[in-house]
């Protein structure tokens, strides 16, 4: 059986990583945080039944302890590593620069060495970002383009693509980056664009709340489906050569057709319902990222199945029914008089 260590398990694509090798049989190990609370809710379909998934354990770790990561890489000994803990949010590095370096930027590093030091070096997966190609150079963007990153998560990215190249040459390791452009899902985490837009234009729907407040309407991005991405994680691992491929749908939309799409499937004219709040602006913005994935359709064979249009509408109903949840839950506590 292959094992396999997934640094952010708990996070969107750590969830959706996982229940893929464990249906490709894999013993899958998920380093996840301390924490004062509960904090697994997008993995406990998998691990609240060991009777059902006995191949899925946990194990305690950070990103910016490399003692901690080189006794886990020891002990557990994978032959796959995906590298996906980052502090994510673009808008927070610039709140949050050094422990956003330490973990997206060092925390690859201490990841990496960690590896080079067992006997028998797994396999690495690096989650790089599009947000390395930030003020682009060109439009699309391919494994080619130039990096201009506009943020610290962006430069720690970038340091991050670097170090995994580095020890490929160097050390001869199998590390591979993914260059995946934005992906997103019903576990998409509550504050990036499109899960703030598809929560927040549901509950508006409901009566729950009124208004939406976003920043940037016209910043354009390359959205795809997380579960459509973390299988082309896996494919990287099964070459037989490592390499670094652009992972993206190849379409742009921007982030006001984004909320149109969804309030208009919801009967609703945005208009009436989002205000602009500039404490959403960002320092530096990345205008427009546009991806074009030929490599990774050529050599691996790999293809996005979900398009815009079903991505917002696939976010949009499964916020409708949290949603309607909640206004049970809210009817219950306030009855009507
Ligand atoms: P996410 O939902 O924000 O998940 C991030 C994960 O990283 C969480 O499990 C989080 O744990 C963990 N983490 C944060 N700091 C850590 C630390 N210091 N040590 C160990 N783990 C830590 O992100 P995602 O959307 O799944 O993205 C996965 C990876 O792909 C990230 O590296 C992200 O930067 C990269 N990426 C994402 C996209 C995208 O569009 N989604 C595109 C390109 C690249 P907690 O649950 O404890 O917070
Ligand atoms: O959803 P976002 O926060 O995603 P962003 O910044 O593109 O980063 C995501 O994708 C990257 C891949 O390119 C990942 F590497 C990264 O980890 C993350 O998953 O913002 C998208 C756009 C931005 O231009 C932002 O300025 O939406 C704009 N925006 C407008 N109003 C907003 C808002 N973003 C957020 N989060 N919240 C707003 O209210």
């Amino acid at each position: 059986m292959k094992k396999a260590l997934i640094t952010g398990i708990t996070g969107q694509d750590g969830s959706y990583l996982a229940e893929l090798l464990l249906e490709k049989g894999y013993q899958v190990w998920g380093l996840i945080r301390r924490s004062s609370s509960f904090h697994t809710g997008r993995i406990d379909h998998l691990y609240k039944d060991p009777h059902e998934h006995p191949s899925l354990r946990l194990v305690y770790g950070d990103l910016t302890d490399g003692s901690n990561l080189s006794s886990i890489i020891g002990e557990i000994k994978p032959d796959e590593v995906y590298n996906l803990g980052a502090q994510s949010h673009v808008r927070v590095s610039f709140d949050m620069p050094i422990f956003t370096v330490d973990t997206d930027g060092l925390g690859t590093l201490r990841l990496l060495e960690a590896i080079r030091s067992c006997d028998k070096p797994a396999r690495f997966y690096q989650a790089s970002s599009s947000e390395m190609y930030g003020k682009a150079v060109e439009t699309p963007q391919t494994e080619e383009t130039a990096f201009h990153p506009r943020s610290p998560y962006g430069c720690a990215k970038a340091y991050s693509f670097w170090q995994t190249v580095n020890y490929r040459e160097a050390y001869g390791l199998f590390a591979c980056n993914g260059i995946l452009f934005n992906h997103e899902s019903p576990r998409r985490g509550e504050t990036f664009v499109t899960r703030k837009i598809t929560r927040a234009a549901t509950r508006i729907k409901l009566g729950l709340q009124e208004k939406l407040y976003l920043g940037n309407l016209d910043a354009k991005r390359d959205w795809g489906f997380a579960g459509d991405y973390v299988e082309v994680m896996w494919l990287m691992l099964q070459q037989d050569e490592p390499d670094d491929y652009v992972i993206a749908t190849g379409r742009s939309h921007s982030v006001k057709e984004f909320v149109a799409e969804v309030f208009s499937y919801l009967d609703l004219n945005w208009a009436d319902h989002v205000e602009i709040d500039p404490r959403y602006f960002r320092p530096s913005e990345v205008d427009l990222l546009q991806g074009d994935a030929s490599k990774a359709r050529r050599v691996l064979g790999w293809e996005p199945k979900v398009g815009f249009k079903d991505l917002a509408r696939m976010m949009t109903d499964a916020d409708m029914k949290i949603a309607r949840r909640r206004k049970i839950i809210k009817e219950q506590e306030e009855p009507q008089q």
